[in-house]
């Protein structure tokens, strides 16, 4: 019997392919160049595996050119790229990647907080600018993290995370706002206090967003939300493009209504708002949230630990719809 056909759609670690190619005929992607979605088409075909990453997008027009498909898998934890009602309707599986890579992603929300409060990046740019002549007391003078409020907006497992190190490393009182509250027993270790939306803006020091990506999440954050916040507070943003509106966000940047910004994700990466590259109030990185080696090597495995699962008759230890393996 001829072994399934598997695509890696993105480029990984060649011992990472290397464990798919040993159970199935493999085609993967050596470049870091995506393929366009028509391309993404072409070489499915045939195909009843993909390995993806977060940019990769997976609809009903893909799902209906590529019938053998049976498993999408993607090696983020973040799946707004995929349509998995369309995957689920046509009895195709999709995993993702979670747990795997929350403590790393919250390490680097905290440093790109850190570095954002205290000025980290522009500072830097100001030395190499040779502007540097003398001390002054005020110069680059920020804010503190310690002591601070902490506002998480979204506490699923990397906002908890995130809410863990600002209580137990930072004596920050934490604040947070998510659709359901958690059970009092999971508040308690990360010191944190459910509020309302408004009540979290109003209040935190430092707000941290780490919602997923909806319809509903779209713009959560826009001039009306930066407006309640305060002029000294900060806002980082790991989650995804679009949950901030970000010419808002450069608008009130420019306007001081709040301190400053620091930004993994944009809307329309990697393509960046042209008025943020003009703030100088606000760090910028290329979606490096969950970049460590071992983290990346950690989400690549799992995502073919799906694959191999799914496609030899085993149990995808990460299905985001496993209603259809029941089927
Ligand atoms: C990924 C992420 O690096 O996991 C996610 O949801 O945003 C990042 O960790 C990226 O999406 C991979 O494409």
């Amino acid at each position: 019997m001829s072994k399934p056909r598997v695509l890696v759609a993105r480029k990984t670690f060649d011992d990472v392919v290397d464990r798919l190619r040993s159970h199935f005929e493999v085609e993967a992607n050596g470049s870091d160049d995506g393929w366009s979605q028509d391309e993404l088409i072409r070489r499915l075909q045939g195909k009843t595996g993909v390995y993806i990453a977060g940019g990769d997008k997976i609809d009903a027009r893909l799902l209906d050119a590529c019938p053998e498909l049976k498993i999408v898998s993607t090696m983020a934890v973040g799946y707004n790229n995929i349509d998995v009602a369309a995957c689920t309707a046509r009895g195709v599986i999709v995993t993702n990647a979670p747990d795997v890579l929350t403590e790393t992603t919250a390490d680097f929300g905290f440093a790109l907080m850190m570095a954002t409060a205290r000025r980290i990046t522009e500072s830097e740019h100001f030395l190499r600018r040779g502007e540097w002549k003398q001390w002054a007391v005020t110069m680059f003078a920020g804010a503190d993290i310690h002591g601070a409020t902490l506002g998480v907006l979204g506490m699923g497992r990397i906002g908890a995370a995130i809410a863990r190190r600002g209580h137990l490393g930072f004596g920050m009182p934490v604040l947070y706002h998510n659709r359901s509250r958690l059970p009092a027993d999971q508040e308690a270790p990360l010191g944190a206090q459910w509020v309302e939306k408004d009540e979290l803006l109003r209040r935190a020091d430092h707000l941290i967003i780490v919602v997923p990506y909806s319809a509903s999440s779209h713009h959560l954050i826009g001039q009306r939300e930066l407006r309640l916040m305060k002029k000294t507070a900060t806002l980082t943003n790991i989650a995804r493009g679009g949950v901030v509106d970000d010419a808002a966000l450069a608008v009130e940047l420019q306007a001081g209504t709040i301190a400053a910004a620091g930004l993994d994700v944009f809307e329309g990466e990697p393509t960046v708002h042209p008025a943020l590259l003009d703030c100088e109030n606000v760090v910028l990185t290329p979606h490096i949230a969950s970049a460590t080696i071992a983290t990346r090597r950690a989400m690549s495995n799992l995502a073919v630990d799906n694959l191999i699962a799914a496609l030899t008759g085993g149990v995808p230890p990460t299905a985001l719809n496993p209603e259809v393996l029941k089927r």
